[in-house]
């Protein structure tokens, strides 16, 4: 049997079907994800490296600069779901998927028309302003206080996860009889320690490079999100 019928079968059987997914999923889109060859860790932004950039005690000291990398590297403007985005939502319109957890920040699940879709690091469609909290789809300008900053509503590096976020991603990934990992590398934590809630029957990983769960998975396949997913059939009841 081929992967992909054998990724096929497992689908069909699963009664509680839960989608884990990452920056990979997002790359056939156009947006660049950290970590592939080209990805954005491999060019430093005016001789800072991404992560320190992406990070709340860089946003504090160097808020310009925090916000030029936000418009010129993140911006999700034009950006449109790709085939698997889209075949995800049709799978939860059928019943078949019941949650989609995420770790990017870009809203295309939503956009491709996907409910329930869990952001754990928050989303680049929601600003606030860290005086006030008052909020927007878009940047926005507050002289409420001196020191208060509009900020998007993400998670960086040295920030806590959102608590319900949390809570609701790992309880999809207890109720998952099937769960699948697809374009993430797995190395961000907390949110890759949450597959370890996983106790299912299988575990499914999609992702073109090696991730340390791949050991773990009942089928692990290294084609794209979108070539896969787009070869997926929704097969109700
Ligand atoms: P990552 O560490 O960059 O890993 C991405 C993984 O996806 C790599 O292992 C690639 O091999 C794999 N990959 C890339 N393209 C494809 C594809 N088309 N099909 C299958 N596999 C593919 O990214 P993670 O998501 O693991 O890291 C978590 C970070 C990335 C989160 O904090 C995000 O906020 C952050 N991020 C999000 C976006 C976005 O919202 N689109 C973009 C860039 C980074």
């Amino acid at each position: 049997m081929s992967d992909m019928n054998r990724l096929q079968a497992m689908i069909d059987a699963s009664r509680h079907l839960v989608f884990f997914g990452g920056a990979g999923t997002s790359t056939e889109s156009g947006i660049k994800d950290f970590r592939s060859a080209g990805g954005l860790y491999s060019t430093d932004f005016h001789g800072y490296p991404p992560e320190e950039v992406l990070s709340i005690g860089f946003l504090k000291a160097h808020y310009e600069l925090f916000m030029e990398y936000v418009r010129e590297q993140l911006s999700v403007e034009g950006v449109r779901p790709n085939a698997g985005h889209e075949k995800l939502a049709a799978l939860e319109e059928a019943g078949i998927l019941k949650a989609i957890i995420t770790q990017n920040i870009d809203g295309l699940h939503q956009q491709a028309g996907s409910k329930n879709v869990i952001e754990i690091h928050g989303t680049l469609h929601r600003w606030y302003c860290t005086g006030c909290r008052q909020h927007a789809a878009k940047p926005f300008t507050c002289n409420c206080r001196p020191d208060a900053m509009v900020r998007p509503d993400v998670t960086l590096y040295g920030e806590a996860l959102n608590e319900k976020a949390v809570d609701a991603a790992i309880h999809a990934i207890c109720s998952a009889d099937t769960l699948i990992v697809c374009g993430t590398s797995l190395t961000v934590y907390p949110a890759a320690a949450y597959l370890r809630y996983f106790r299912g029957d299988n575990l499914i990983i999609i992702n073109r490079d090696a991730t340390d769960y791949d050991g773990r998975a009942s089928l692990k396949m290294t084609d794209s999100f979108a070539e896969v997913f787009s070869r997926i059939q929704v097969r109700e009841g």
